[in-house]
């Protein structure tokens, strides 16, 4: 029987070439057949978009080529497994991000360019996958990235969303939202797994049963719901690894509701069923703000029961003892959105497989790690009893359990101190009585990780004090990073050239540390006049771009400076926008001389508002009402032009950022854990204006003050200036461009009162009239740098030489060693 199995083997494998090609004629031949037999038009006459197509399933039978290869391979090593917990993934385009990582772009570009089509124009024709709203999401997919590049037997699991992020559209200056259904088109990257399904329960009640004279708590679900799973590879670069990005969606249940059915009214069950998918439809579009919705906890349970299912029988089918869960398998929380997951292992571990609750609860708390991405308390995720008792009634149960033991074990260690006791509860007890996830989240986690020192610091000192004092060896930092892959080897392809011929090696793509050999060019002139070379392509690109968004045409002279990211109060686009009207103004009065002298600036706003952040909207209003100001004030011409770009995204930064001159970071200090905008702009050596927040720290410490422009408050000096309240001092220019904006001056009077309210003296909760003066000041000295080209360009080298520390490669590699205990399992060529 043997011989027998190995000759039909050997037939099977000699049917099959070896591994596909990649030369560019084999490239061309497999174009054109996905063209006839996966698109299914005509070899002799298909469009960019039919191009795109059939390139993707190109790509992609090359990436399920080397997913499998990882796959097997590893189960066959049983390395230690990271598992990486996110209700949110940003990951953008894939097509070039794959050539790219795959090694095989040049025969790609080469094989269209025979067929007649421009490997750029075809890549524009992919829409973003846009499953997550900002900082958290976009950190996900880098770290992905990071993942597979370093070899690390990681998989993602989240939700795949139908409708990701809305679309910004602007009409008259106001913000609307367009549902992003972005499965329209077909999604090449994802592989449908029909097979892959488990079932995911909700309501009911909790039943005690006794077995073999034991008492156990039995939960009877009230709905059932299907999961299935939709696997997308991320390829690493330079490896063969191709790792797995998992993400879930809801189907109905295959149970038939026998009642319904027998009664006749079969339409109406079938409609009933159909009200399962809606749980994994939309993505919420709020990142900070998702107190109290069903439905929201629905997606966080149903994504955590479907992955942990998946994660246990994987385990199960290599491992017979609980006890090696910790050694084989890490769960990383990002954020609490997926904290349900404590409960539901304990669920599982006591309920199903039946182990006593303190060995389960043990391996738990071995087993989780949780990285906070908020500063403030008031943003941390509470969910209303009620609520989950009635979704979730045996999670509710446990929940209590831990909580009951936790509350015991803390009463030995602090006594009685009923006020901390009751702030370290995981129950709040309040007008609503709710769970706070992020006391959950660290209760059952080993590690606590900030995302830069100063988050860790004000979590320490102040978010979670209470909880560091108790743990102290718990909390860690590890300073968010970004993957150099997409934000300089796919977005700024001229860059990149340009870094790999002076270094004279592309290791740096691997190895973002060796972007400090940078630092011996910063005074060579060749260098630098390739370097500006890049800059100005870059800036062409991005002025194109603006010109048919928003029908601005605007000087390449003038500096390209750029805020964007989401619309937040505390990210103060509001400062930003008041300095471009002081800006205005202060032209306006200058006489012809002076003018002459003035650095004609650009600036670009772009950024999401969450659908329901009215003053946000206020703030996109109000940039557009100025923009229209300026821009059509024939006198100012290009000393100014402000442009908002709408529904910035992946792939817009993909083109803003290389494109940028100067970019600004103007949180007030202490409200942005870290900030990953500024790592991507520094990497495509732009310059940062910024306040001293979130990771800016930890780039002062690696490009010297002397390369960016600093200014604000220190986190000190923040709380100090909040306790003056009215007795604070602010600049009287602040004073005179906000009563331009009350005055109507840029129109939409009683509209713009409530914004401008919110920092008036005594209500400027995040400080924006005191730091104005400072941020002019800052603002001088980007002109004045501006003007003198040579300094400039050396601060821009010095910018891109110090970023290799903030490669998400370096993030990565330290929770791999140093939190989850996973090492490198990379898979032979
Ligand atoms: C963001 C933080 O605001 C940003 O400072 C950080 O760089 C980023 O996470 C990655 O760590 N937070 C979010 O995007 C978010 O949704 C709510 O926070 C939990």
């Amino acid at each position: 029987a043997i011989g027998e199995r190995r000759a039909k083997a050997e037939r099977m494998f000699s049917l099959m070439d070896g591994f596909l090609k990649n030369d560019p004629l084999t490239l061309q031949k497999d174009i054109l057949n996905h063209v006839e037999y996966t698109v299914a038009r005509s070899r002799f006459s298909f469009d960019d978009f039919e191009a795109y197509q059939a390139l993707s399933h190109s790509v992609r039978d090359r990436l399920i080529e080397r997913w499998h290869d990882t796959h097997v391979y590893v189960k066959r090593t049983k390395p230690k497994r990271l598992y990486f917990l996110s209700l949110e993934f940003l990951m953008g385009r894939s097509l070039s991000n794959s050539v790219i990582n795959l090694g095989i772009q040049d025969q790609y570009a080469e094989a269209l360019s025979q067929l007649g089509f421009e490997f750029e124009v075809v890549a524009e024709q992919e829409g973003d996958a846009a499953l997550g709203n900002g900082g958290l999401a976009r950190l996900s997919a880098c770290q992905m990235d990071s993942l597979a590049t370093l070899d690390y037997p990681a998989w993602g699991y989240g939700l795949r969303y139908e409708y990701g992020l809305f679309r910004q559209i602007i009409v008259d200056g106001f913000q609307h939202e367009q549902p992003d259904y972005w499965l329209n088109y077909g999604n090449p990257w994802e592989i449908e797994r029909i097979h892959v399904t488990y079932e995911v329960k909700f309501y009911g009640t909790v039943e005690e049963v006794e077995m073999n004279g034991e008492k156990h708590q039995v939960w009877v679900p009230g709905e059932t719901v299907e999961a299935v799973a939709y696997d997308n590879p991320i390829p690493g670069y330079g490896t063969r690894n191709t790792i797995n990005l998992r993400l879930w969606a809801a189907k109905p249940s295959n149970k038939f509701d026998l009642e319904a059915y027998n009664t006749g009214d079969y339409i109406n069950s079938v409609v009933n069923r159909q009200r399962a998918e809606t749980i994994s439809n939309v993505l919420y579009p709020d990142d900070r703000n998702h107190q109290g919705k069903e439905l929201r906890l629905k997606q966080q349970y149903f994504f955590v029961s479907a992955s942990l299912q998946d994660i246990i029988r994987r385990f199960k089918e290599a491992h017979n003892n609980f006890d090696e869960l910790p050694d084989k398998v890490a769960l990383h929380l990002n954020d609490t959105h997926p904290s349900l997951s404590i409960a539901e292992i304990m669920r599982i571990l006591v309920d199903e497989e039946h182990l006593v609750w303190n060995k389960a609860w043990d391996i738990a708390c071995k087993v989780f790690s949780f990285t906070t991405h908020t500063v403030v308390a008031e943003g941390l995720e509470k969910i209303p009893v009620d609520l989950l008792g009635s979704l979730l009634p045996r999670h509710l149960q446990i929940l209590y359990e831990i909580n009951f033991k936790f509350m015991e074990e803390l009463k030995k260690k602090i006594g009685l101190d009923y006020n901390r006791l009751s702030r370290m509860s995981i129950v709040e007890e309040g007008a609503v009585k709710s769970i706070r996830m992020a006391n959950l989240s660290i209760v059952g986690s080993h590690a606590v990780n900030g995302v830069s020192k100063l988050h860790l610091d004000t979590l320490k000192m102040n978010t979670f004090k209470d909880f560091y004092e108790l743990w102290p060896e718990k909390f860690q930092y590890k300073t968010n990073g970004v993957t150099q892959r997409r934000w300089i080897v796919v977005s700024n392809p001229s860059l990149c050239a340009l870094i790999s011929k002076w270094l004279g090696t592309e290791a740096w793509i691997r190895n973002a540390d060796l972007l400090t050999g940078l630092r011996d060019l910063v005074d060579n002139t060749d260098f630098h006049q390739e370097w500006k070379m890049v800059k100005k392509v870059n800036k062409m690109r991005l002025a194109e771009y603006i010109e048919t968004m928003s029908g601005v045409k605007v000087s390449l002279d003038a500096m390209f400076d750029v805020q964007v990211k989401r619309i937040h109060e505390y990210k103060r686009q509001l400062l930003n926008i008041l300095g471009i009207i002081h800006r205005y103004d202060c032209i306006k009065n200058m006489d012809k001389n002076d003018r002459r002298k003035v650095v004609p600036r650009v600036c670009i706003i772009g950024g999401k508002a969450a659908p329901g952040y009215e003053i946000a909207k206020k703030i996109i209003k109000l940039s557009h009402a100025v923009a229209e100001k300026i821009n059509n004030d024939t006198d100012i011409g290009d000393l100014l032009k402000l442009v908002f770009i709408p529904d910035y995204n992946v792939s817009v930064a993909e083109l803003v950022i290389p494109g940028a001159d100067l970019s600004q970071h103007l949180s007030t200090a202490g409200h942005e854990a870290s900030g990953t905008g500024s790592m991507k702009f520094m990497m495509n050596g732009c310059l940062l204006l910024a306040t001293a927040d979130g990771s800016t720290i930890e780039i002062i410490e690696e490009i010297g003050s002397d390369n960016l422009f600093l200014f604000g408050a220190k986190v000190q000096e923040v709380a100090e200036l909040r306790e003056k309240g009215s007795t604070l001092k602010v600049p009287l220019q602040f004073a005179r461009v906000l009563r331009m904006v009350r005055d109507g001056y840029f129109g939409h009077k009683d509209y713009f009162e409530s914004l401008c309210d919110t920092v008036e003296i005594g209500n400027d909760f995040y400080l924006l009239g005191p730091d104005f003066g400072s941020y002019l000041e800052a603002q001088a000295a980007a002109d004045k740098a501006f003007v003198e080209p040579e300094k400039w360009i050396k601060m821009s080298i010095l910018s891109v030489a110090g970023s290799g520390r903030f490669s998400s490669d370096r993030t990565i590699q330290d929770y791999a060693e140093r939190t989850w205990k996973i090492d490198p399992c990379r898979c032979p060529l």
